[in-house]
C-alpha cells in the first residue's frame, strides 16, 4: 500500500438550502471523516490506500464502507461494531459573511471512539509507506489517544507518519488539552497544520516561523495560511530539492530504500519513487533559528469557494502524492493546492482532484499560474 490512513468517518448530512440549522427543513447525505477523505483523494490521485476504522452494524455503516470503497479504497480492516452506532453529523453551508459552518455532531460513543491498540489491525496499518493520522482522532476517547500516542512512538523503520492536526474546537471543551496535539505532531515526519489552528489550539502567534520554531521536530512542516498560500519547512531526506524544473523532473532526491509489508502488491504506481524514512531524531538540539531555515513559499490559486470543509484533507492528499512520487517540495506544494481548489469548490467534503497527467502540467515549476 502506499498509504493508510486511520480515523473516524461519519455519515454527513448537508442541508438542500442555505440557512442555520435551526431552519433549514431538509438534508442531502454524504459522507465525511477527515482521513477517509484523505485515502479517497490518495486513491483518485492514482494510490493504492487503505482506510482503517470501527462503523456500527448498522446501515450507515454500510453506506460508509460502501461509498469509501466506490472511491477505490481497501476497506477490509474496517471493523464492525455491533454494540455502537456509526457516528453522524449535520452541518449548514458557509455562511456568506464569515465563511462558517455550523457543525452538529452525533458521535459520541460511537464505534469508531473505540478505535484502540487491542482492537485495530495493526498490521494493516502499518504495510504502506505512508500513514496518515489526525488530531480529531485524539479527541474521540482515551483510548483513541493512546492508539496515537502508539502508533507515533519513537522508531525505525515503518511508514512515514503524517499527521495533520485537525483541530476541531467543537472536540475540545477543555481547551488545554489539545496540547497533546503538539506532542503527538512533534512525533510525526510531516505535519500539516494551519496558522488559525495553531494560535487557537496552542496559543502560537506570529505565523510560520513561530510555528516551526515551536515543533522543529518533524522533517517536513506544512504551515497553511488559508487563501494566502502555505509554507513547507523540511529537513533531512525528506527535503528533497527544488532545483528540478518541469513537472516531469523527478530528481530522485527523496529516493531511498524502504521497508513496506506490501510491496509487492502496489499497482499502477509505477511513476513513483520511494521516500527515505528521515532519520529519527534528526532535529534533536538543533537551534530553532536552523529549523526555520529551509522554509518554501507556494502562494494559493485563486478560487470561488463553495465550501472549506474537506480542503484541508485535499491539500494534504495532493502534497503526501507528490512526496510519495519524489516530487521537490515546491511541487507538493502545488500538488496540495491544487487538489485543495477542486474541494474548495465543491458543495461536499470530497471533489475529485485533477487526475496526475493534468496535475503534472498544472505544478510544472515554470507553470505561470503561480504568484
Ligand atoms: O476535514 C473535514 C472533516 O472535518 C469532516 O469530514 C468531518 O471528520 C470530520 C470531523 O471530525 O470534523
Amino acid at each position: 500500500m502506499d498509504a493508510v490512513a486511520l480515523g473516524e468517518s461519519m455519515v454527513t448530512f448537508v442541508p438542500t438550502r442555505p440557512g442555520r440549522l435551526a431552519d433549514v427543513p431538509s438534508f442531502d447525505r454524504a459522507i465525511g471523516g477527515a482521513e477517509s477523505n484523505v485515502a479517497c483523494a490518495l486513491a483518485a490521485l492514482g494510490h493504492s490506500t487503505r482506510w482503517v476504522s470501527r462503523v456500527g452494524a448498522d446501515g450507515f455503516g454500510d453506506h460508509l464502507l460502501a461509498r469509501i470503497a466506490d472511491h477505490g479504497v481497501d476497506v477490509r480492516a474496517v471493523r464492525r461494531d455491533p454494540d455502537r452506532p456509526t457516528g453522524v453529523y449535520f452541518r449548514t453551508g458557509a455562511d456568506r459573511a464569515t465563511g462558517a459552518h455550523e457543525v452538529a455532531y452525533y458521535r459520541a460513543g460511537s464505534a469508531a471512539s473505540a478505535l484502540s491498540v487491542t482492537n485495530v489491525d495493526m498490521a494493516a496499518v502499518r504495510a504502506c509507506r505512508v500513514l496518515h493520522l489526525s488530531g480529531i482522532t485524539a479527541a474521540l476517547s482515551p483510548e483513541c489517544r493512546e492508539l496515537l500516542w502508539r502508533l507515533t512512538a519513537p522508531r525505525t523503520g515503518g511508514p512515514l507518519i503524517s499527521f495533520d492536526v485537525n483541530f476541531r474546537p467543537a472536540l475540545w471543551p477543555e481547551r488545554g488539552e489539545a496540547g497533546v496535539l503538539l506532542e503527538l505532531a512533534r512525533r510525526a515526519d510531516i505535519v500539516f497544520v494551519g496558522t488559525d489552528e495553531a494560535e487557537d489550539a496552542w496559543g502560537v502567534t506570529g505565523g510560520p516561523d513561530a510555528i516551526r520554531k515551536a515543533l522543529p521536530e518533524p522533517a517536513v512542516l506544512v504551515v497553511k495560511a488559508g487563501e494566502s498560500g502555505a509554507t513547507a519547512f523540511a529537513h533531512g531526506p525528506l527535503a528533497g530539492t527544488d532545483a528540478g524544473r518541469g513537472a516531469g523532473t523527478h530528481t530522485g532526491a527523496d529516493a531511498g530504500t524502504h521497508t513496506d509489508a506490501d510491496a509487492g502488491t502496489d499497482a499502477g504506481t509505477d511513476a513513483v519513487t520511494d521516500p527515505k524514512p528521515p532519520t529519527r531524531g534528526l532535529s534533536e538540539g538543533r537551534a530553532a533559528a536552523d529549523a526555520v531555515a529551509r522554509a518554501v513559499f507556494e502562494p494559493a490559486p485563486r478560487v470561488h469557494v463553495v465550501s472549506s470543509i474537506g480542503a484541508g484533507d485535499a491539500f494534504a492528499a495532493g502534497f503526501l502524492s507528490a512526496t510519495l512520487r519524489g516530487l521537490p517540495v515546491r511541487q507538493r506544494l502545488r500538488y496540495g493546492h491544487l487538489a485543495a481548489a477542486a474541494a474548495l469548490t465543491a458543495p461536499t467534503d470530497l471533489a475529485a482532484p485533477p487526475g496526475r497527467a493534468d496535475a503534472d502540467r498544472l505544478v510544472t515549476l515554470d507553470a505561470p499560474a503561480w504568484g
